[in-house]
């Protein structure tokens, strides 16, 4: 074979299930020879978009695309400003292609090129979610049923917007101080402009804490304590409120709490290391390695949460596990929904491989994005598994994917405000 060479870099854009996802193709010189990447930014896609046919396609045409390690670094380095959300998901995009490409070329799954497999299959986690205890306590005994042993699960504060629980709860037992504020007053779902991505709400730390720990305590007193439970607090409350939070949630022996403070206050881990051994799970919000380097050097954290696109796609992945390995911190890569099901085969080829494996987040794969990606991780008892095809394994159909392009949204995509009664912006 002639010396391959990137013959072309292209962007196809998809929303099959109501989540905009960017995917990147690699094109080579060898007809038919191709890899695919996650890159998706699903709250600025266009913005990554241009980084990539505007900069990092015209750097990388005609170079050698099986040197994944010098692209990476070149192409880190050639915006000379780096790590940002926008420039790590093009990156991402080129990047899990590239790994495709040298798996396809090697006959051989990335997971094989890395040493092979830690582990049969990835057990990965679902989410339960609701407004009243017996809602989720039905979902948990239905996934568990299905097999599923590890659940995520989020309620509904009354009267409040919560994480991960549906919109706006407007049920008339609301606790807490009056509303004063009227800035909340936006639409909520769509508008003239389009549909609202993330509606405005109103959050208060105290009354979502109650009625958490008395979601816990419903599950531990109803199901018991075999099943495994996860909790997203979404960074929304103070501090030294998630230092009592994660003491007060001890009892209930979680198998990790997530995001318990915002990447800005990092150092509030060390407070709460020295007060409770509920395990903690951070990272999504991560891309950059001087946030990440500290939690893991100093066991502060047991799960790192990173999104991979955020961080750049496999190769600074890759090396993150590796870190983490040396102090026994777990890997819990990020997988909601606005990971494509190309960033979930990519998690996959890690999950598989890494020795620290901790769980793997799974949104349950739709039947139309099922289309779009002939080659979707097939997940069964639990656990997710590789179909044991060269590269990543996954493809994309692009004419399908080119049936479901982006719906038409208001703010561009960004989210609306979560604010407090008093009108003041809470980190989503
Ligand atoms: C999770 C996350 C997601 C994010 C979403 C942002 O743990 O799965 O918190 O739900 O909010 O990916 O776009
Ligand atoms: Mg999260």
């Amino acid at each position: 074979m002639a010396s391959l060479k990137i013959r072309d870099v292209r962007v196809i854009l998809t929303e099959p299930d109501g989540i905009r996802l960017v995917i990147v193709k690699v094109e080579t010189s060898e007809p038919g020879l191709y890899g695919i990447g996650c890159a998706t930014f699903t709250q600025r896609p266009s913005a990554v978009v241009s980084a990539i046919e505007n900069y990092l396609r015209p750097f990388l045409l005609g170079k050698d695309p099986g040197e994944i390690e010098d692209i990476w670094q070149s192409s880190y380095v050639s915006s000379y400003w780096r790590n940002g959300p926008v420039l790590n998901n093009a990156l991402s995009g080129i990047d899990q292609a590239l790994w495709d490409i040298k798996g396809k070329l090697a006959k051989m799954p990335i997971y094989d090129l890395w040493g092979g497999k830690a582990r049969d299959a990835a057990a990965v986690y679902v989410h339960a979610s609701g407004d009243e205890h017996s809602e989720i306590e039905n979902q948990i005994r239905e996934f568990n049923e299905a097999g599923y042993h590890y659940i995520r699960v989020q309620i509904g504060t009354p009267g409040y917007q919560s994480y991960g629980a549906g919109t706006n709860n407007n049920s008339s037992r609301r606790e807490g101080p009056r509303i004063i504020t009227d800035r909340i007053e936006r639409p909520t779902t769509t508008d003239s402009r389009g549909l609202i991505s993330h509606p405005p709400g109103i959050f208060e730390p105290s009354p979502y804490i109650r009625s958490a720990i008395g979601l816990f305590d419903h599950i531990r007193s109803t199901i018991g304590w075999e099943v495994e439970l996860l909790h997203d607090v979404h960074e929304r409350i103070p501090p030294i409120q998630g230092v009592g939070f994660a003491k007060d949630l001890e009892r209930f022996k979680l198998f990790f709490l997530e995001d318990l403070f915002p990447p800005e206050d990092n150092d509030y881990f060390r407070m709460v290391r020295q007060q409770t051994s509920t395990p903690l799970a951070m990272g999504e919000l991560y891309n950059n390695p001087h946030e990440i380097i500290p939690m893991v050097k100093e066991r502060l954290i047991d799960f790192i949460r990173v999104h991979i696109s955020q961080i750049g796609g496999l190769t600074p992945a890759r090396k993150l596990a590796a870190l983490c390995e040396a102090f026994n911190v777990r890997t819990a890569w990020h997988g909601p929904g606005d990971t494509s099901p190309v960033g979930h085969a990519a998690n996959l080829m890690l999950d598989l491989n890494a020795y620290n494996f901790g769980i793997q987040e799974y949104a349950i794969f739709q039947e139309r994005t099922k289309e779009v990606f002939p080659g979707c991780p097939e997940v069964k008892n639990g656990y997710m598994w590789s179909n044991g095809k060269p590269g990543l394994g996954i493809d994309i159909d692009e004419k399908i994917a080119a049936q479901y392009p982006y719906k038409k949204r208001a703010y561009g995509g960004a989210w609306d405000t979560v604010r407090r009664a008093d009108g003041s912006v809470v980190r989503p």
